[in-house]
């Protein structure tokens, strides 16, 4: 049975938390408070609107509706100023390898993130023809840990989704992979992402023996 392969953006391709976190700083300090790079570590693979939430709660801030459209329109377009150099450099090592070892043998790959800009980010690296799918923060309604994303990836791909293998960085990303019942794996601190099915801190630690044995299964 041919194997599907799903990646999230943000922490497995490429580093943009880094980015994210310093338009979210700045939004913070514009409003009076501080935001830390821990308090950011709950932010990975969030919805930029819960994202907003999260922060508003920290800063123990109220706003109206409008107040938090404003805001929200404002951090992205900061953010969009961090990204717009970005370029192959900014690839994770050796994501290309998983990559091209996945497309000379043909399996369909699709991206699986919750990001909004995640297909200009990709377009910037280079890495866009890669990718037979994307299902991303502009195709979903339920944020991760709900397996919505991941399924219609798998749909997308024409694949069945027990055949769909997902690599992620955010707890909310293995909970979807697994409720999608997918092969998760997590990329980053095994003890954070411990409800992956394997861990790797990252992909130079990815023999493609283990992608064929996946392969295989
Ligand atoms: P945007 P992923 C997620 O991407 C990020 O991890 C998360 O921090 C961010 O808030 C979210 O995308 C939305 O991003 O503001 O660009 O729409 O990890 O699911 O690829
Ligand atoms: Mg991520």
């Amino acid at each position: 049975m041919k194997k599907g392969f799903i990646f999230d953006l943000d922490g497995v391709i490429v580093d943009t938390a880094k980015y994210h976190y310093l338009a979210w700083k700045n939004l913070a300090n514009e409003l009076g408070f501080e935001f830390t790079k821990e308090q950011n570590e709950l932010f990975k693979g969030v919805s930029r609107k819960r994202c907003l939430e999260i922060l508003l709660e920290i800063g123990k801030v109220e706003a109206t509706q409008e107040q938090f459209d404003t805001w929200m329109i404002e951090k992205n377009v900061d953010y969009l100023k961090y990204i717009e150099n970005m370029d192959a450099s900014e690839i994770l090592p050796d994501v290309p390898k998983i990559l091209d070892y996945l497309k000379e043998r043909k399996h369909p790959i699709a991206l699986g993130s919750a990001s909004k800009n995640a297909q200009p980010i990709l377009e910037k690296v280079g890495l866009l023809s890669y990718f037979d799918a994307i299902v991303d923060g502009n195709n979903v309604t339920k944020a991760k840990p709900d397996p919505e994303v991941f399924l219609l990836a798998a749909e997308q791909l024409g694949v069945n989704s027990q055949d769909c293998v997902v690599f992620e960085d955010a707890v909310a990303g293995v909970q979807a992979a697994n409720s999608a019942k997918m092969i998760s794996i997590g990329i980053g601190d095994d003890k954070v992402l411990s409800e992956a099915a394997y861990n790797f801190n990252d992909f130079t630690e990815i023999e493609t023996s283990f992608i064929q044995d996946l392969i295989n299964k």
